[in-house]
């Protein structure tokens, strides 16, 4: 059987529990994702920064790292070549394209102009992070919640530049921008101050949101975390504190799951955050253990996040971006296999019977529910899979492999 006759037989099976596997094909295909550059060369940005700091490292040295512009975007473009649908693009501030340095505090939209080109190109949208690490203002480990008056102003208008640039972005590119901050401020051990830093924090965020800016072309979020690599007693930018702080200001709150305790889930968190603010933003990762970002694979916590944001019906309040860096493996490869899964992932949760299985909760008929919840897990997903990629021009099955890897030969393994 070839893909077509195999998605005929799938949709039939789908339409047994009331699926319309064409209609989770159109909403697919309408289905955003911000892919992150700095998958693409491990962290480094185009600042000639040797070292990643800042809470967060990269380990391995699989060959071929981009190491300017031009050999990102060749990356970038091949890439998505493997990745069906039109998705979008993740940027940091020390993705800045500029033949002299620029101090980050005296960031502008033109440093950007090139990326704002190259998206054009590629008719996908841009997302914006201002970048507070690896770098020698954020040594102390300390930036916007420093008690340094010259470290935390110099951090405070580096996060307003950074949201003027966002705003452009959006307006050139005619989608929103997410503009997304987080830090990496803390401390390694218990502290005796608590309060502080919150403090500081909270008043340097109020300075850098105070300009306002059109909606129409940014909008801002705030990442927390638990705990960093080597911040591992206390982090400024907790949960709590950015999610009141976001409620209160009518900013998003963005969850990456690799940010909370171990059995702690975004996946819960989803339904209660979109009970309270029009739109939540994520950072999808894999942690494990001490680390937070892994390449993002099809796993239960994946397709759990999935299909909250399925059956909340909130495919459009929900910003998906990515969140990892694998440096010992092909990054081409990571950043694929990572998009894939995201998307396989929703497709799973559009192919599921949510309705019927909402009714069989509401009705108390737990039994029955977990009968079928089980009984769909081996449903074809593949075939409709499948499919899509045809649809969308691009390989359906393993053998994208092989273009990474010719790409591989051809490409990366002559940049060392
Ligand atoms: C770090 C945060 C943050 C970064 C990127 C590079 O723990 O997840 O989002 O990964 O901004
Ligand atoms: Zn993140």
């Amino acid at each position: 059987m070839n893909i077509n006759e195999r998605y005929l037989s799938a949709k039939e099976q789908f339409a047994a529990f009331g699926v319309d596997a064409d209609k989770a094909l159109e909403a697919l295909k309408n289905i955003p994702i911000s892919m992150h550059c700095w998958q693409g060369d491990d962290v480094k940005g185009f600042e000639g920064a040797t070292t990643l700091s800042g809470g967060i490292q990269t380990t391995g040295n699989y060959p071929g790292r981009a190491r300017n512009f031009e050999e990102l975007k060749a990356d970038i473009r091949k890439a998505f070549s493997l990745i069906p649908g039109k998705h979008r693009i993740n940027l940091h501030a020390s993705y800045a394209v500029s033949d002299t340095p620029v101090e980050r505090d005296a960031l502008e939209p033109k440093h950007f102009a090139p990326w704002v080109e190259f998206a054009k190109e590629l008719g996908v949208g841009l997302d914006f992070n201002p970048t507070f690490f690896s770098h020698p203002m954020a040594d102390s480990g300390l930036t916007l919640s420093s008690p340094d008056d010259e470290i935390r102003n110099y951090w405070i208008r580096h996060g307003k530049a950074c949201r003027r640039i966002a705003e452009y972005m959006g307006k050139e590119l005619g989608t929103t921008c997410l503009c997304n901050l987080w830090i990496g401020d803390g401390l390694k051990d218990v502290p005796a101050d608590r309060l502080g830093p919150r403090a500081r924090l909270k008043a340097s965020l109020d300075e850098i949101y105070s300009e306002k800016l059109d909606p129409r072309y940014i909008v801002d979020s705030v990442e927390s975390k638990v705990f960093g690599i080597g911040v591992e007693a206390y982090t400024v930018g907790s949960h709590e504190f950015y999610m009141n702080y976001a409620a209160k200001n009518n900013i998003l709150c963005l969850l990456d799951n690799g940010h909370y305790h171990p059995t702690e889930v975004v996946s819960d968190k989803i339904p209660s955050m979109l009970l309270f603010s029009d739109k939540v933003a994520l950072h999808v990762t894999r942690g494990i253990r001490w680390d937070s970002d892994h390449v993002v694979v099809l796993d239960d916590e994946l397709k759990e996040i999935a299909k909250e944001i399925v059956r909340c019906d909130a495919t459009d309040r929900v910003l998906i971006g990515l969140d990892y860096f694998d440096a010992s493996i092909n990054r081409l490869c990571a950043w694929v296999v990572g998009m894939r899964n995201m998307q396989k992932a929703l497709l799973g949760a559009l192919l599921t019977p949510n309705a019927f299985l909402k009714n069989m909760q509401d009705e108390g008929r737990f039994s029955e529910k977990m009968a079928i919840t089980e009984e769909i897990k081996t449903l074809p997903v593949g075939d409709v899979w499948k499919k899509f990629c045809l649809d969308n021009g691009v390989i359906a099955d393993e053998s994208w492999f092989k273009v990474v890897e010719e790409y591989e030969n051809e490409v990366l393994l002559k940049r060392n």
